[in-house]
């Protein structure tokens, strides 16, 4: 197995194969997750059975909410974007069920039908955002709490449901909110990661709606910068496996007119410790 840093965020793992991997490398795999965020994979055979397999292996299954699951299994779920649809799932930052008290270790996607050009996904390494805050900010957010919600998103009159995704999704009863630590320490590196996010954190515990955007808004642009960011470019055979602890993901909606089917796993994490 080679494992090599890929832009600013992540590493592509070559010589490899998902579906035939030994638990030695399994082994490996788990330090490459835990040290860089995001794998990247090229050329996999990995059809919904195998997915599964691999997912199993490591570690425990989590099913999303809103989204519908695919006819194949209730545990793989569709991204799923029609030739006549304009919305697609992910178009901003965000990281997958950080609403949730314990949010998912991280998700994997593979590439099931893409389109000819575009439909990249971004990822942002959340670790490294941290690191180079400024002492000054880094003091500011030390200890506060942030509260997490899909309300605005999948509830009545929720983002989603205002769109043409509205009939890919379910669970409008199941929406809710969690906190967490603003700096958590990553359950599995140590490292501390800033764990807010765009699409799902609504505002900082016991602070006003408008202190807190101003403050989450500093915080979102440090982190949108090229140096902790990465353009993952798909193709067919292609997987990504992303730690939702420690990165933030987002899907280019540049195809419009084309489809793109994606296949998705999520596996179940843990509650987040303050840093
Ligand atoms: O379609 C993609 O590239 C990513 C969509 C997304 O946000 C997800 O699968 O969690
Ligand atoms: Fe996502």
């Amino acid at each position: 197995m080679q494992v090599s840093p890929f832009e600013s965020c992540g590493a592509i793992v070559s010589d490899l194969q998902l579906a035939t991997m030994t638990d030695a490398d399994l082994t490996e795999l788990r330090t490459a997750f835990s040290q860089h965020g995001v794998l990247f994979f090229r050329d996999q055979t990995l059809p919904p059975k195998e997915h599964l397999r691999f997912a199993r292996r490591f570690g425990k299954i989590v099913v999303n909410k809103f989204f519908k699951t695919t006819t194949l299994d209730p545990e793989i779920a569709e991204v799923r974007k029609e030739k006549t649809q304009q919305t697609n799932i992910g178009g901003g930052w965000h990281t997958d069920h950080s609403y949730d008290d314990n949010p998912a270790l991280g998700s994997i996607l593979v590439a099931r039908t893409l389109p000819e050009t575009g439909g990249n996904t971004h990822f942002s390494d959340l670790a490294a955002a941290y690191d180079a805050l400024p002492e000054p900010l880094k003091k500011r957010i030390a200890g506060l709490r942030a509260v997490h919600s899909n309300t605005h998103l999948y509830g009545e009159n929720g983002l989603y449901r205002l769109t043409d995704l509205a009939d890919q999704l379910g669970g409008m009863d199941r929406v809710g909110d969690a906190t967490h630590p603003v700096v958590i320490r990553h359950p599995e590196s140590g490292r501390k990661v800033l764990y807010v996010n765009p699409g799902h954190t609504i505002q900082f515990e016991d602070w006003d709606f408008d202190r807190s955007r101003s403050l989450l808004d500093e915080l979102y642009a440090h982190v949108n910068q090229s140096q902790f960011t990465s353009n993952f470019n798909w193709l067919p055979g292609s997987v990504t496996f992303w730690d939702n602890r420690r990165t933030w993901h987002m899907a280019d909606n540049d195809y419009q007119g084309q489809m793109r089917l994606m296949h998705r796993i999520t596996l179940a994490g843990t509650g987040l410790a303050a840093a």
